[in-house]
């Protein structure tokens, strides 16, 4: 793959190689020794770009999408935020997607099931809803949905503002193991077989039921509201000292197993104190950040962004990330560390 030969990385073949390299190309064979330091670098190397996109500037693209096209028509209407080293690619890390989804009151966004995983965090407006597996849940400003692999999942907008939300899926992860799948349901919108909050008090009260429990890999709570993340946030601030790299953090789980709340992508929450400066950190997962309240400064490997609620931004893996707080601070994360967690090949490194 010429793709992956850095030029000028090695001095052009001479003639005998480039002779046999020429002679040997029509048998789909190519010398390793031309591409193995791109191959096995000596630490992560990434065309995957640091990046900030301001929603103050991209809300216009976002509402414009809406006098274009209808959610039904477009089955589902995002702007997909493309890292600048991954134009056309439809990444904003190399295994993740990530789009803001625009849902305007009276839509809906027609149902089907696929075998990527899928997070929502909720960025503006309430009162749209997301139904998975026959219930539905409402949707408020900061809450972290997920949908499962292979889950029927449709989406409305019975309410009376526009919703944006934040979709992220290991797209990426499914297409290197080509193991897509897609079915779209036999009618638009999905019957309701369970009444809202169902999933919600049979897994998510520190109970479950007596069994047989569901084998998914994926948490079974579909909805982790953003009043209980803040308030947890908030009373973990009041009881002690904030991490010197994450302030306070949490990760999202699946109570039945206690792993991350999906195989293949992590989620967190974060809290920073008003002045915090923090401690470098950089880590293998390359992580995409979305704010849900306050201003501050991140540097990503020695690039500054100035960052406020509802931005979105981009730390690739293995650069380094400081975050500043101007004022008290939500950010809301993911990332495909469980995965690599799995595979062995998750690392972190704090300064
Ligand atoms: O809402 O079901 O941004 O299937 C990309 C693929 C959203 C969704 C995306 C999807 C969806
Ligand atoms: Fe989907």
């Amino acid at each position: 793959m010429a793709s992956v030969l850095r030029p000028g990385a090695r001095p052009a073949p001479d003639g005998a190689r480039a002779d046999l390299y020429r002679r040997m190309a029509p048998d789909n064979l190519a010398p390793l020794w031309e591409v193995l330091h791109s191959l096995v670098p000596p630490q992560p190397e990434t065309p995957c770009v640091p990046a900030l996109w301001k929603y103050r500037d991209i809300r216009p693209f976002i509402m414009a999408s809406g006098e274009v096209i209808t959610a039904k028509e477009a089955i589902r209407r995002v702007l997909i935020l493309e890292n600048p080293g991954l134009r056309g690619q439809s990444a904003i890390t190399r295994s993740m997607f990530c789009g803001l989804q625009l849902i305007l009151p009276g839509e809906i966004a027609p149902s089907h099931r696929h075998t990527q995983s899928a997070l929502r965090f909720i960025v503006e407006g309430s009162g749209a809803y997301t139904a998975v597996d026959g219930e539905r849940t409402t949707m408020h400003p900061g809450d972290f949905i997920i949908t499962p692999p292979w889950t029927w999942h449709d989406h409305g907008n019975p309410g009376n503002e526009p919703v944006v939300w934040m979709d992220g899926l290991d797209i990426h992860i499914v297409r290197m193991f080509d193991a897509g799948f897609m079915e779209t349901f036999p009618e638009e919108v999905q019957p309701v077989t369970r009444n809202e909050g169902d999933s919600s008090v049979r897994y998510g009260n520190n109970m479950v039921p007596m069994g047989p429990l569901p084998a998914s890999k994926t948490s079974p709570i579909f909805n982790y509201p953003y009043t209980r993340s803040r308030e947890t946030l908030e009373t973990l601030s009041r009881n002690g000292d904030p991490d010197a790299c994450h302030g306070w953090k949490m990760q999202f789980i699946n109570p039945l197993s206690g792993a991350l709340a999906m195989p293949t992508i992590g989620s967190f929450i974060q809290l920073l104190p008003k002045g915090f400066k923090s401690g470098a950190y950089r880590s293998t997962d390359a992580t995409v950040y979305s704010i849900v309240e306050g201003t501050g400064k991140v540097k990503i490997g020695g690039q500054d962004f100035a960052f406020e609620p509802r931005d979105t931004f981009v730390v690739p893996s293995w650069r380094s990330v400081s975050l500043e707080s101007d004022t008290e601070c939500v950010l809301f994360s993911y990332s495909d560390r469980p995965a690599q967690l799995a595979l062995g090949l998750w690392r972190e490194m704090r300064a």
